[in-house]
């Protein structure tokens, strides 16, 4: 195996990647080892390894077959070690092959592919071992990151945290069914108006989804959206084989041929091989003149090369078209014409997606390749002496291979203490504008906190009450731009200068891309060495719009606060379609996230502290606040007892008594509810104790864990809310409410087997004020009476 190295290539930045015969002979040989290995891999885990349950195993070999040469080429020759990869999910062999080849990955991860702790099926950045810059998965978001990423890095340019000098390329592979997801679309536009640069998105265009070949109507629709949102589009159709015989005569009939095939008869053509392309080349074109010379110049298995030597199958081609985008630093889309299953007995069925070679097929491609038996695991089995030593070389001097320390950290920045962080103060406030507020109060400080802060917003900006920290701090442009209506002195309380300082990064409405935009702010300190806190803001039942893009962030464990406001019935007169229900599911639900919902601004203020200590913790997470327009009258407190509990989660407000027979426990902005239904029983249920939850995800967690630990490792630890539940008798009942799903607190009941009657919302969309809503969605006092009657009836 090779082991990793540091030598610097001295071309670095010079055009290496324009191809001489020595080099496309080399790239030849590492193709065919990629091909192997990553066939290998994938045959490995599906026909070799022991299988315990009789689940399919599966691994895309077709599909990673599809994308072997672009990948050969792109990183043993073009790409640097700044630039920046999201690998199409299926191709992960091939990228586990390549590293394997560069000495970053085992042979045991690769023997382990699809098992517990083995290489990842689709690339992870947190799973996998080897050297994954962005996860994929879910396919369309893997793509659109990389142009965020983009701008984060030119961010982090215009602030001075990162040097220009080192500015790489956002790179996406992707197949070509992956350009029908939405979010490409919405990404595009958001790319175009933030003028993105330095992108490259590289189609392997197999005209061949999962079902079935792609319909043939696409046909250069992607070249012109692509071209009217500022991307070069670079064609990469022909390869050298086919230009040749184009030259011939006979030629161009043949590539008017291949222009108007449909997608699915070359697929078929492809599948059946040699004799049945000459057999349609001579029945379609055959009467022409040179054709019949043309192609009896050809064996049938020299007429199926020239057939599927496509332009994403040269070597030569691809690499003079990646040496000349390096020339400037357009957003480049290169539609890489290929062939699923390329060199497999695969390629071109429309069934090959999931297909899998047979034993006595992979015995084959290996016979073919040359590779021993025995020797399969050889990076360069049953090559000879010499050319093994020339590929050790070329692989150790790739530009690619000359840092191997690709993962960066960042020092946290530091958040000021309790005393010193901003505490809105006013009788009447909402959670949201003490958010606001609490912001506002940062951005004048002078303070790193306040300068890592990047807040964005899906054109909600004004409406979650960003508004005051951008007026102070700016919105960040590329550009200058002055703000007309401040210069023509119109009043207005928005002040929206846009600089190349700013920290505000305004999206239009898509909230998908929110959170793709968060999730690359969030990797800032991972990908680029520099620390960021991306706040983000959007109302609450639209994280559902960008719901797996939020959960795709999380899990490559960016880091960001997630602001979500307004949320539940509680917004009122704003609409009935505005309101969120499931939404606390969602963040009790979601790995790497922390739900809050606070009542009252002081909580709020304690949990944005934390929340930016946590965002930073090497094993922290990303924090989601579930916020309220809902003013409500503050509570005056005696001490800060209450604040350890309440960042665990839950505190007593009104600690039960000596003998109490039940609770009331509540999150969020219904706690003048909670407030007035508990004062109106204190004197019948003498003791009665009020819970505020400001994170039932938080309790939930911990309830979980310390199970966990009792069943797991044998340790004692009673989970927060146990502690809080020890307070009341085993006998004793809870009535729980918050305005969203009941089941959000529901199972308090089984953490000591006491009796619940809960409250929620189970359904939505009347608007209203708030005592009419509250009435119709049984969220107010008496509710809340008749819930805690409930509990001692039977
Ligand atoms: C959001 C999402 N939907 C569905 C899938 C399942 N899926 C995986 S690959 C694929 C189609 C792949 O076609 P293409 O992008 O052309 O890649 P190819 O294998 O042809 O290279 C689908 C539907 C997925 N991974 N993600
Ligand atoms: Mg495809």
């Amino acid at each position: 195996m090779l082991a990793a190295d540091t030598v610097r290539n001295d071309n670095r930045r010079t055009n290496r990647g324009r191809p001489n015969a020595e080099m496309l002979r080399l790239l030849g040989q590492l193709e065919q080892r990629v091909l192997w290995l990553a066939s290998w891999t994938i045959h490995n885990a599906n026909h070799i390894r022991e299988s315990r349950d009789g689940l399919k195993v599966g691994g895309h070999q077709a599909s990673s077959a599809s994308m072997t040469t672009l990948m050969t080429a792109l990183y043993f020759a073009t790409l640097r070690p700044e630039d920046r990869v999201a690998v199409k999910p299926h191709a992960s062999p091939v990228f586990h092959a390549i590293q394997y080849l560069f000495g970053r990955q085992s042979r045991e991860q690769l023997e382990r592919f699809r098992a517990f702790g083995g290489a990842q099926s689709y690339p992870s950045r947190t799973k996998d071992k080897d050297d994954v810059d962005f996860s994929t998965g879910s396919v369309g978001l893997g793509v659109a990151i990389t142009a965020f990423s983009a701008l984060v890095q030119d961010y982090l340019i215009d602030h001075g945290w990162f040097d220009a000098e080192k500015r790489g390329r956002m790179i996406a592979l992707l197949g070509d069914a992956e350009l029908d997801e939405g979010n490409i679309y919405e990404a595009l536009i958001e790319a175009y108006k933030h003028d993105i640069r330095n992108t490259w998105w590289i189609v392997d265009y197999n005209r061949q989804s999962l079902d079935a070949t792609t319909t043939d109507r696409m046909f250069r629709r992607f070249d012109d959206i692509f071209a009217s949102t500022g991307w070069e589009v670079v064609t990469l159709k022909y390869g050298r084989r086919q230009r040749e015989a184009f030259a011939k005569p006979g030629g161009e009939f043949l590539r008017a041929w291949i222009d108007n095939c449909p997608n699915a008869d070359y697929a078929a053509l492809t599948y059946q091989g040699g004799a049945a392309w000459r057999a349609r080349l001579l029945a379609d074109i055959g009467h022409q003149p040179g054709v019949k010379a043309l192609l009896l110049g050809y064996s049938d298995e020299e007429l199926a090369n020239v057939m599927t030597g496509l332009g994403g199958h040269c070597l030569e081609t691809i690499l003079e078209a990646f040496a000349e985008a390096e020339g400037n630093d357009t957003p480049k889309l290169f539609i890489a014409y290929t062939i699923k299953g390329y060199g497999l007995p695969l390629a071109g069925h429309k069934d090959n997606h999931a297909g899998l070679m047979t034993p006595t097929q992979i015995d084959g491609l290996r016979a073919k390749l040359g590779v021993p038996q025995g020797a399969e695991w050889e990076p360069y089995g049953g090559l000879d002496g010499e050319t093994r030593e020339q590929l050790e070389q070329f692989v150790k001097n790739a530009p690619f291979a000359s840092n191997t320390n690709r993962r960066y950290n960042a020092p946290a920045v530091s958040v000021p203490n309790a005393a010193d962080f901003p505490l809105p103060q006013g009788d009447e406030q909402s959670t949201q504008a003490a958010f606001g507020r609490v912001l506002l109060d940062l951005s004048k400080q002078d303070s790193e906190l306040a300068a890592r802060i990047v807040t964005t917003s899906p054109d909600v900006t004004v409406s979650t009450n960003l508004g005051a920290f951008v007026n102070q701090r700016g919105i960040y442009s590329r550009s200058e731009q002055a703000d007309v209506f401040s210069q023509a002195k119109i009043p207005s309380v928005q002040k929206w200068a846009a600089h190349a300082r700013g920290q505000h990064i305004e999206l239009g409405i898509a909230e998908n891309n929110l959170f793709l935009m968060l999730g690359a702010l969030g990797l800032s300190h991972s990908l680029f060495g520099a620390r960021l806190l991306p706040v983000g803001t959007l109302y609450d039942p639209f994280i559902a719009r960008g719901l797996d893009a939020l959960n795709y962030a999380c899990y490559q464990d960016a880091r960001f606060l997630l602001v979500a406001t307004p949320s539940g019935v509680t917004l009122g007169p704003e609409g009935g379609a505005h309101q969120s229900i499931n939404t606390p599911l969602i963040g009790m639900a979601q790995p790497k996230l922390t739900y809050f919902e606070p009542s009252y601004v002081d909580e709020l203020a304690h949990i944005m502290r934390w929340a930016f200590a946590h965002m930073q913790e090497e094993d922290g997470g990303s924090v989601y606040l579930r916020l309220s327009t809902r003013p409500l009258k503050q509570i005056s407190r005696e001490n800060n007892d209450w604040v350890e509990d309440a960042l665990k989660g839950a505190y007593w407000l009104k600690k039960p008594g000596a003998g109490a027979q039940a609770a009331i426990a509540f999150t969020g902005a219904i706690a003048p509810e909670a407030l007035a239904a508990w004062e109106q029983l204190a004197d019948d249920l003498p003791g009665l104790g009020l819970l505020s939850i400001p994170s039932p995800d938080l309790i939930h967690r911990d309830w979980m864990a310390s199970r966990r630990a009792r069943w797991q490792e044998g340790v004692n630890r009673p989970s927060h809310i146990e502690t809080l539940l020890a307070d009341l008798p085993a006998t004793a009942g809870l009535v729980t409410v918050l305005d969203g799903a009941p089941s959000t607190l529901s199972w308090l009941g089984s953490v000591r087997g006491q009796r619940v009657s809960a409250l929620g919302i189970e359904h939505f969309g009347q608007v209203g004020d708030l005592p009419d809503l509250y009435r119709y969605y049984r969220l107010d006092a008496d509710a809340i009476l008749d819930a805690c009657a409930d509990l001692f009836l039977s």
